[in-house]
């Protein structure tokens, strides 16, 4: 059933086939360079690279419009405080084994353990939260859908415009991270979904070799 509804036009910059390559190529090239960094230096960002980049992330794709997502930017040295304190105490029984012999051993090649200096040393810290319910309203009850999609799609916006802007970041996912919400101040249906940990990298800053090892296109397409 075709249903009235407004639309507006729709159309892109008008390139060449050799231009669309180029530019693809030229985004593939800088997505490319982007790591998980865990070494971050306290130089200052400025708010306004967080705010395009949450703007960015804002514009993802989502289940019916519902835009089923927040972000809750912290900078506040107390608060960055508090989410390093209760993330390494989740961290430290993780690593002390609930996680697992087959999920530790799967770490092993990224040296990580529970000690999050980076959740004090970092100058942004984005929680992101996924609403299960609020609709385009926020009402806290209307059904959101597609929910962890929607979410994960508005992560990786953000994520490329920060790596775009020239800042290094982590998607770090402390587990369990309920804690996230009572931190930030967010009613019970959002779901924190991750931290994404923004700044300069270290002087010092390296990363595991073990992550540079990505899978070629005929691993990851096929062609039918
Ligand atoms: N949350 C832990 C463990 C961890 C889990 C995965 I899967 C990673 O790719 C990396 C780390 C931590 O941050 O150390």
């Amino acid at each position: 059933m075709m249903r009235d509804h407004e639309t507006v036009p729709y159309s892109l910059p008008d390139l060449s086939d050799g231009e669309r390559i180029a530019r693809a190529e030229a985004m593939r090239d800088r997505l490319k360079l982007r790591r998980s960094c865990r070494y971050f230096a306290d130089t200052p960002v400025p708010r306004a690279i967080i705010e395009a980049a949450i703007e960015a992330a804002g514009s993802a794709p989502n289940g019916a419009n519902h835009q089923p997502w927040h972000f809750a930017a912290i900078s506040t040295p107390e608060t960055k405080r508090a989410i390093r304190d209760a993330a390494e105490a989740e961290e430290r029984e993780f690593y002390a084994g609930k996680a697992g012999p087959q999920w530790l051993k799967a770490l092993g090649p990224l040296g990580t353990d529970a000690d999050k200096p980076f959740l004090e040393t970092a100058p942004w810290l984005v929680v992101v939260f996924a609403q299960r319910k609020g609709g385009i309203e926020e009402d806290g009850e209307t059904q959101n859908y597609y929910v962890s999609e929607s979410v994960g799609i508005a992560c990786g916006l953000l994520l490329a415009t920060l790596h775009e802007a020239g800042l290094a970041t982590l998607t770090h996912t402390p587990s369990p991270m309920g804690f996230l919400r009572a931190i930030c101040g967010r009613p019970d249906h959002e779901k924190p979904a991750m931290i994404v940990v923004v700044g300069h990298p270290a002087k010092d800053a390296s990363v595991p070799a073990h992550a540079l090892d990505k899978k070629p296109l005929s691993r990851i397409a096929s062609w039918l």
